[in-house]
């Protein structure tokens, strides 16, 4: 498998490698890993960045002075490496004051607490250098439908999101803000579902050029969605601030399985999109590419750094295969015949009108619907391209 470089931008959460396999069922099967050494690990592998939950870092509640001897550590584990951080988040939903919600939680002081625990994050974030600030509202959301007034908690969390964009503007800071959809886990529904809802929530923000998304795979799996086609609406909207990368497998609970051990044909049609989706074949995006896995409960430490490794193996892989794709001249025939760069062509003529297409009878009255109804696509025998170049048979 080829070898990653920082080059390749590739990130991991603290809480990724870090994940001690805790579920609601049983112990952790693994030990505690210092942040520090999770970094020199990371930048061993290959990645190039590191992020974090402030609580990753620093111990939920400890002193200031306690708090800056951790930030100290780590940032000299970054300057030893040359890691960087390109995003930070917060935890609002491991204390307990935070089970229903932090910007939007019933409770008024649990909100105005959420809000200090995040803006002082935000300074961190800036500190460090990260360009984006990730906002997943895990416990913002409910399990009795009588117990969350749905407006007000949207209120709240756009007053939340309105208060900490203006922060930023008045602090000088570079950063935007990429809200995180999830359906529900560990709420029973949670506010901002899915890419869908989340678009839609920022259109109505004082500041929506600062706010964008951080899809994940496995979030949009979750609710039966087509994550890849997501992605392509957070890109068209200028959205695309930040992904999480991992596998899911269908409508169950969250599962983080490595990047590509899920659905790996929407896997590599997501790469193929971010690679190759841009003008001119260029890339797509060029933000990290985050991993948001969690090694699985059955592994011990060798088995965390085997599956680190493997979520960007199998990136560089169908990136690889992607490429092939892309360069197979039976697979350019193919997309003709299937006319998919047709559909980038404008339904109307340069200045045409309505009155000019109810003029054209070659649109309609002579339209030959029978037969061009009888004509096939050809979709399954491109897909079936696609299949065999991310097997390696082409
Ligand atoms: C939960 C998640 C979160 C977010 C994280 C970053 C703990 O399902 O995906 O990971 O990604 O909070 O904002
Ligand atoms: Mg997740
Ligand atoms: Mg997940
Ligand atoms: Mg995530």
């Amino acid at each position: 498998a080829p070898r990653p470089t920082p080059a390749d931008k590739f990130s991991f959460g603290l809480w990724t490698v870090g994940w001690q396999a805790r579920d609601p069922f049983g112990d952790a099967t693994r030990p505690e890993l210092d942040p520090v050494e999770a970094v020199h690990r990371l930048a061993e592998l290959g990645a190039y960045g590191v992020t974090f939950h402030d609580d990753d870092l620093i111990p939920f509640g400890v002193d200031a002075a306690t708090r800056d001897q951790h930030i100290a550590r780590f940032r000299k584990a970054l300057d030893e490496t040359g890691l960087v951080v390109p995003m930070v988040t917060t935890n609002l939903f491991t204390h307990p004051v935070f089970k229903d919600g932090g910007f939007t939680s019933n409770d008024r002081d649990v909100r105005r607490y959420a809000l200090r625990k995040v803006l002082r994050n935000v300074d961190l974030a800036a500190e460090l250098g990260a360009r984006t600030f990730v906002m997943w509202g895990g416990r913002e959301g409910s399990e009795y439908d009588v117990a969350k007034d749905v407006r007000a908690a949207l209120d709240r969390y756009r007053e939340a999101v309105d208060l900490l964009t203006q922060y930023v503007i008045d602090r000088g800071y570079n950063l935007r803000f990429a809200l995180e959809p999830k359906p529900n886990e560990p709420r029973g529904d949670i506010l901002l579902p899915t890419v869908g809802h989340a678009l839609a929530f920022i259109s109505q923000l004082a500041h929506p050029e600062m706010v964008g998304l951080n899809p994940e795979v496995g979030h949009e799996q979750m609710a039966g969605l087509n994550y890849a086609h997501g992605i392509a609406q957070a890109l068209w909207q200028g959205k695309l601030f930040h992904l999480d990368l991992n596998g899911q497998r269908g409508i169950k609970y969250d599962q983080d399985l490595v990047f590509g051990h899920g659905d790996l044909m929407n896997a590599f049609a997501l790469v193929d999109l971010l690679e190759n989706g841009g003008p001119d074949g260029a890339p797509a995006y060029d933000g990290p590419r985050h991993f948001d896995y969690k090694p699985s409960r059955t592994e011990d430490m060798a088995g965390v750094w085997a599956s680190a490794a493997a979520n960007m193996s199998t990136y560089l892989l169908l990136k690889e295969r992607a490429a092939a794709f892309r360069a197979d001249p039976e697979v350019a025939e193919a997309l003709a015949a299937s006319k998919v760069a047709e559909l980038g062509a404008p339904t109307l003529n340069a200045g045409e009108g309505y009155d000019d297409l109810l003029a054209d009878r070659s649109a309609f009255e002579e339209f030959d619907v029978d037969a061009v109804a009888a004509r096939g696509f050809g979709f399954v025998r491109l897909n079936q391209l696609a299949v065999e170049h991310l097997l390696g048979a082409r």
